[in-house]
Formats: structure tokens, C-alpha cells, sequence
């Protein structure tokens, strides 16, 4: 098995060592980062943590604040030439997400990979709810002490990915949960989760009210209102939350492309699977059976109307 010895024995202390967190994080990806961190100074390596995109999440620039985690944008950072990354809770292919200086040297996730990756170090174990678990389980394994604050982090993150203990649930992420819950401060961590909307997000709901097209058991929905990948997947949430419906895409228009964010209640239709099948030659995709997400470049993207076809082939529909 992988673990926390192997990723140090792989490191040189020498060089500067950047954990990053996928484009645009999300709650399970700066805790993840903010764990390894903390795990790494315990053993008296030093570690920046940093980030591709931008932090559209509300709750997760609030989540940062309180829990005072040292993330700055790769863009602030200026990591040196040789700086040796970590990423966690997302690798897009042997490159470095946001093309910043350094090698990628680790790689801890629980999504299905699109390649092998070519690295020192990887650990990736896909049948974990959330990154935050892994991270869990390394200290676990190294019997080493967790601040509050990373307790609270990793249980946000989990929390988050499993959309409260009700998906892509493992034994290992029950045990991190109940570890978890009384060693971090879940009142502040649910506080933080629960109130992700505002009322400016009403918008986007009532857009996609308004334009949801539902055949049989799946629900299309085109969103053409600015919203950010944390409310598109609210949206989704609240969608399949629906009696009826067991599939649900969304759909929204991004400066470069189109952002898709895919739920599925169906294990015999895993939204990974499927919107791989969609979006073959026009775009990418990956995720989990529950959950997944991808994009289309605007000059590939084949009308909502195109679109919403081509998931019903890939679901079988037709
Ligand atoms: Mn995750």
C-alpha cells in the first residue's frame, strides 16, 4: 500500500515543495492539500500550498478564512523552476494543470485517472468518497496528531464530496467521518456547507426551472446565467432530488468553453462512464458513478439540442 513514508522518501528537501489543488478548487481539494501540509511539517518538511483558476465558491473562501489555511493562487505563489508538486484530488494527465513552473513529482486522488500517471509517487484509490479520506488515513497510519482546523477541513471536504454521507460512500470514508466529526468542529463545517447559496443565486435556478427538459428519467437543463461550478452542481443536486428523475446534466457557458456538471442515482448508468460516451470527439469528461463533470470548447459545442442527444445515445435512450 502507499502511503505518507513513501511520498517523503520521494521528496528532495533541498528543492521547494508546492502542493497544489485542482483548477478552480472545491472544498475536498484545499483540505486535502491543507492536510498533506500540516501532515509534511510534523515531519519537518516544508510545504505552500496553492491552486490553478480561481476559488468561485463562497463557502470555500470562508471556509479559508476561518480555518486560516495558507492557500494562495499559483499565480501569487511564483514557484521556483525546480519546485517539485503534489497534486491532490485531481490530476488532468501527465502536465501541470496551470502550467506553472516546477515537476509534478506526486499525485494522491480518487478519481479514475486518464492515463497512468508518470510521476514518483502516486496514490489513487477511486472507491474513496473523498481525497480528505486519504489524507485521513495517512495520519491514521502515522499515529500523528490532527489540529482541529485540518479535522474540520478533511471532514468539509468529505462532507462535501459525498454529498453529506449519501454518495460514493466506502467503509474507510464512515470511519473518517466518525473520527473526524468529533476531532474537527462540524457545526462550523456544516454551518459553512449549508449556506452556499445566496439569494443571487436564484437566478440561476429559476433559468433552470424555467428550461429543464425531462425525458423519462433524465433531466437536460442549459444554463445560460453566469454561475459558478459550486451552484451548477447545486442545481444538479436539487434536480435529481426529484422523484422522477435519475440522471441529471447541467449545462453553462464559461469564458473558453462549456462546463458540464453530471449526477447519476443509477449505478448501471455512472456518470463517468456516460459522459465520456457523450462527449467522445467534442470535449472531456471524468468523474465518479455519482458524480461527474467535463467540458466542451465553444467551436466543438454541438447545440444544446445536439447535446442533449448525445447523452440520450450514451444513455441508451434511443
Ligand atoms: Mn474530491
Amino acid at each position: 500500500m502507499k502511503g505518507l513514508q513513501e511520498l517523503i522518501s520521494s521528496l528532495d528537501r533541498k528543492r521547494q515543495i508546492v502542493i497544489q489543488a485542482h483548477d478552480f478548487p472545491d472544498h475536498d481539494a484545499v483540505a486535502s492539500a491543507y492536510g498533506l501540509a500540516h501532515l509534511l511539517e510534523l515531519n519537518e518538511i516544508r510545504a505552500f500550498l496553492s491552486y490553478g483558476g480561481e476559488i468561485q465558491s463562497q463557502s470555500l473562501t470562508e471556509a479559508i478564512r476561518v480555518l486560516e489555511i495558507p492557500i494562495v493562487p499559483s499565480a501569487k505563489l511564483m514557484p521556483s523552476h525546480d519546485a517539485q508538486i503534489i497534486v491532490v484530488d485531481g490530476f488532468a494527465g501527465n502536465k501541470n494543470m496551470t502550467g506553472m513552473p516546477g515537476e509534478v513529482v506526486g499525485v494522491i486522488d480518487h478519481h479514475t485517472p486518464p492515463t497512468e500517471p508518470d510521476c514518483r509517487y502516486w496514490d489513487i484509490r477511486e472507491h474513496y468518497g473523498s481525497c480528505s479520506t486519504i489524507i485521513y488515513e495517512y495520519y491514521k497510519i502515522a499515529t500523528a496528531e490532527m489540529t482541529p482546523s485540518v479535522a474540520t477541513a478533511l471532514l468539509m471536504g468529505l462532507m462535501m464530496d459525498t454529498a453529506f454521507m449519501t454518495r460514493g460512500v466506502s467503509k474507510i470514508d464512515l470511519e473518517a467521518f466518525s473520527t473526524l466529526f468529533f476531532q474537527g468542529d462540524w457545526k462550523t463545517g456544516s454551518r459553512l456547507l449549508k449556506n452556499s447559496l445566496s439569494l443571487r443565486d436564484l437566478g440561476v435556478f429559476r433559468e433552470a426551472i424555467n428550461s429543464c427538459i425531462v425525458a423519462e428519467d433524465f433531466c437536460f437543463l442549459l444554463i445560460q446565467k453566469e454561475c459558478s461550478p459550486e451552484v451548477m452542481a447545486l442545481v444538479a443536486d436539487f434536480f435529481l432530488g426529484l422523484r422522477e428523475v435519475h440522471f441529471v446534466v447541467a449545462v453553462a457557458p464559461d469564458r473558453e468553453e462549456y462546463r458540464l456538471s453530471v449526477r447519476s442515482e443509477d449505478h448501471a448508468r455512472p456518470s463517468d462512464v456516460v459522459i465520456k460516451l457523450a462527449l467522445e470527439g467534442i470535449g472531456a469528461g471524468g468523474g465518479h458513478i455519482h458524480m461527474g463533470g467535463g467540458s466542451i470548447p465553444h467551436d466543438l459545442f454541438p447545440g444544446e439540442e445536439g447535446l442533449r442527444r448525445r447523452f440520450m445515445t450514451a444513455l441508451g435512450m434511443d
